[in-house]
This record gives C-alpha cells, sequence and structure tokens, in this order.
C-alpha cells in the first residue's frame, strides 16, 4: 500500500523542480467548485424503464442531503442546481435553509418546458399563442423561485423543435421564441443571469430549435449582456471540438457554463471523464487559460444503472484531476514552443501535464478542506447509503418517469 503523504511530497518536490509554484496550484485547487444536479440523485431511466434504487431520496429534501454528502466527502459541489416543477416545494424560504444548514447553496434553477402534454409541438416555438404564454408563465414562475432562493441563474434547455421537413416554419419558429425570451429576459432580477443551452437532437430528430452554440450566442446577443451560452458535452455532433467552443465563446464574453458529463454515442449523461478524459483535460487546459475567469461548473448526469451518491462522487473527483492538470501546463513553455513554430513541442508541453499522475495532489486538497482524500473509499466505509436505505426505504423497483 501507498503512503498518501509521501506520494505527495514527492510529486510537489517534482513540481518545484520544473518550475511549478505548488502553492498557487494548492490555492486555485481549494477553491474549485462545481454544482450537482438535484435530478442526478433521483430516479432516472432510459425510454425503456427506470430502476429504481434502494435508499434513493423520496423528495428534494432529502436529495439536497445526497448533495451534502458529496460536498462533505469532495470538499468541491457546494451547490445544487434545481429542476422545476421536479423541485416544486410549496415553502421556498424552509428549502432555501435546509439548503443552508446543510452547508450548500442553490446553484442555477432550471426551468423544465419538456413534460407537460401542451409541448408537444414546442413550448416558446409553439405556434399557438396559449402554449407560448403557459411556456413564458413557468419561466416567470422560475424567475420568482431562484430569487426567493439566492440562486443566479436560469439555465435553459428546450426540448423545441420538429420531427419532420415541412412540420413547421423555422424561422417563424424562431420569431416566437425570441419573443417569449426576450420577456423573460426583462423580467430578470440584476442578480441573475440566463444561460442558454443548445442540443442538436433529440427529443427533436429533424430541427432543434436551438441546434448548436452559434444559433444560442446569436439569441444571447439579442437578448442582452446578462444572457451567456451553456455547453453541455452530450449536445453536439462526434467529433466536434468542444474545447475550441469554450474558447470562441470565452472570447465573446458569452461562456455561461457547462454542463458535465460524457457520452460515446449521443446525449448518453454518463459520468463525466469516463470516456473521453483526454477532452476533459483539453476543455479545463481552455478553461484555465490565461486571463479567464472560470464559468459557472455544473455536473448533468443520469445515473441509470450505477449508485448514484457514488457516482456523483466520482464525478466530482474526475473534475478536480482534469483541473489539476490544466493547472500543470506550463504556459510559458506552450508561448515559446508557439512562438518557436514548434508543433510538436506546443502538443508535448499538454502531453506532459496530461501525464502527471494528479490524485495525490487532489487528495492532499481534499483532506485541508476537510474532506475525504479518498471519497470514494470514504463513502463506502462510512455508512451513508445504508443509512438512507433505512430510512428511506430499500425498494428496489422499475417504475415509469424521471427527474424525482
Ligand atoms: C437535457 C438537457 C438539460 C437537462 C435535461 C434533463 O438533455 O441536458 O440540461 O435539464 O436533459
Ligand atoms: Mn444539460
Ligand atoms: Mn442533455
Amino acid at each position: 500500500m501507498t503512503d498518501p503523504n509521501r506520494d505527495y511530497e514527492q510529486l510537489a518536490e517534482r513540481l518545484t523542480e520544473t518550475g511549478r509554484d505548488v502553492d498557487a496550484i494548492n490555492r486555485a485547487l481549494s477553491a474549485f467548485d462545481v454544482e450537482t444536479p438535484s435530478w442526478g440523485y433521483g430516479d432516472s431511466g432510459t425510454r425503456f424503464a427506470t430502476f429504481q434504487q434502494p435508499g434513493r431520496p423520496r423528495n428534494v429534501f432529502e436529495r439536497l442531503q445526497d448533495a451534502a454528502e458529496v460536498h462533505r466527502l469532495t470538499g468541491a459541489a457546494s451547490a445544487v442546481a434545481l429542476h422545476f416543477p421536479w423541485d416544486h416545494v410549496d415553502d421556498l424560504p424552509a428549502l432555501r435553509s435546509h439548503a443552508e444548514s446543510l452547508g450548500l447553496r442553490i446553484g442555477a434553477v432550471n426551468p423544465n418546458l419538456f413534460q407537460d402534454p401542451d409541448y408537444k409541438l414546442g413550448s416558446v416555438t409553439h405556434p399557438d399563442e396559449r402554449v407560448r404564454e403557459k411556456a413564458v408563465e413557468h419561466l416567470l414562475e422560475c424567475v420568482h423561485v431562484a430569487h426567493e432562493l439566492g440562486s443566479t441563474a436560469q439555465s435553459l434547455w428546450l426540448a423545441d423543435g420538429t420531427n419532420y421537413a415541412g412540420q413547421d416554419d423555422l424561422i417563424a419558429r424562431r420569431h416566437r421564441m425570441l419573443g417569449c425570451l426576450a420577456r423573460v429576459y426583462e423580467a430578470l432580477p440584476p442578480e441573475q443571469e440566463l444561460l442558454v443551452e443548445y442540443k442538436l437532437f433529440e427529443p427533436a430528430f429533424y430541427a432543434t430549435d436551438l441546434a448548436d452554440w452559434g444559433s444560442a450566442l446569436l439569441v444571447c446577443q439579442k437578448l442582452g449582456d446578462r444572457a451567456k451560452v451553456l455547453i453541455d458535452l452530450g449536445h453536439h455532433a462526434q467529433g466536434v471540438n468542444i474545447e475550441q467552443i469554450v474558447a470562441v465563446l470565452d472570447d465573446e464574453g458569452r461562456l455561461g457554463g457547462f454542463h458535465f458529463n460524457n457520452r460515446k454515442y449521443a446525449d448518453d449523461d454518463l459520468i463525466v471523464g469516463s470516456v473521453n478524459p483526454f477532452e476533459l483535460f483539453l476543455i479545463f487546459v481552455e478553461l484555465t487559460a490565461p486571463g479567464r475567469a472560470m464559468p459557472r461548473l455544473t455536473i448533468d448526469q443520469s445515473h441509470n444503472i450505477e449508485a448514484k451518491v457514488e457516482a456523483m462522487t466520482l464525478s466530482v473527483v474526475n473534475l478536480q484531476e482534469a483541473y489539476a492538470k490544466a493547472l500543470l501546463v506550463d504556459r510559458d513553455e506552450l508561448a515559446r514552443a508557439q512562438r518557436a513554430r514548434d508543433v510538436l513541442r506546443a502538443h508535448e508541453v499538454l502531453l506532459d501535464a496530461y501525464g502527471i499522475d494528479v490524485r495525490p495532489l487532489c487528495a492532499k486538497t481534499r483532506g485541508e478542506r476537510g474532506a475525504a482524500e479518498d471519497p470514494i473509499r470514504a463513502l463506502r466505509e462510512g455508512g451513508y447509503v445504508e443509512r438512507a436505505v433505512a430510512e428511506r426505504g430499500s425498494a428496489e423497483t422499475v417504475a415509469e418517469g424521471w427527474g424525482r
């Protein structure tokens, strides 16, 4: 068995020898924080089935408890993104103080415009004014909810789109959307921003109304400065260079945030870093480029067969490690190689950082923050899940629906 302290000392020594400022890296790492999604703790499934897990949270209060456990273990997940109406409660102040009593704050509020039968042909793009009004009303309600909960963002994903060529006029849909979103934007209190997510496909299979980052950016530019684009890793065509999208949106001052997950094929919502850790590292290399401010970072995953609290904990750990590796990129050497037009030296600078085992560094930082050096092991040994099963019930069944 290796000694974690010795591993850390050896790594720190090597990093110092190669000119890295280990204290600065430790400071940056310990300030790292992501939002976890309430919907990642509750039931979720595929369109074929939802497998309910023993000890699953029965309501938003219990979903927050699970999120607090992930934060306790990782020290880096202090906010929880909520989804409405999945997380609806009558008493918003009670929800807010429950979160605060657990050492959490409420992250982005996510309106849901994709499950009501009225939205079959769209929400803010729907041809019927009545349906569009209903959608705007829900969005305005979410602005109010966020304000009450101390949240500073609306995170909007539209399922709107068409399944067949000729089904509707694409530009008429766009104009309806712009009209509705302008009203919501106008209603935002100063502390809130509007994050606009895009997705190439699903549930619409001919034309999604906000299919790509460019379409989302155009909408944001029309709305105003506090409208920004949100990137979800599962929402692109295969092979799209996501790190380049990060760089371009940041350059335009419109990078609002991230939905982290990983995919092999479509919007698979698997654990971030489980399929393509190198891509994740390259995204963090862009996010940490000199002069850039970190946008809102959120996990957006559905854990269908894996243990949920464990999956979320591993996701935060994977993000910490990708971030740590990005912090180790020798930016001066990279700039030198680029100036020298040395193609492979520049690439090698990235590979050098990627190749470093940062686990001792992350473990040390977590320990210093009062979190677990080995979060997954601490979760397994700490009995949290067993206690949840005892309190919440152990029925493992297959059910309809997901998100709560
Ligand atoms: C969508 C999208 C949204 C999320 C829903 C549940 O594919 O990623 O961000 O709110 O799923
Ligand atoms: Mn998403
Ligand atoms: Mn998605």
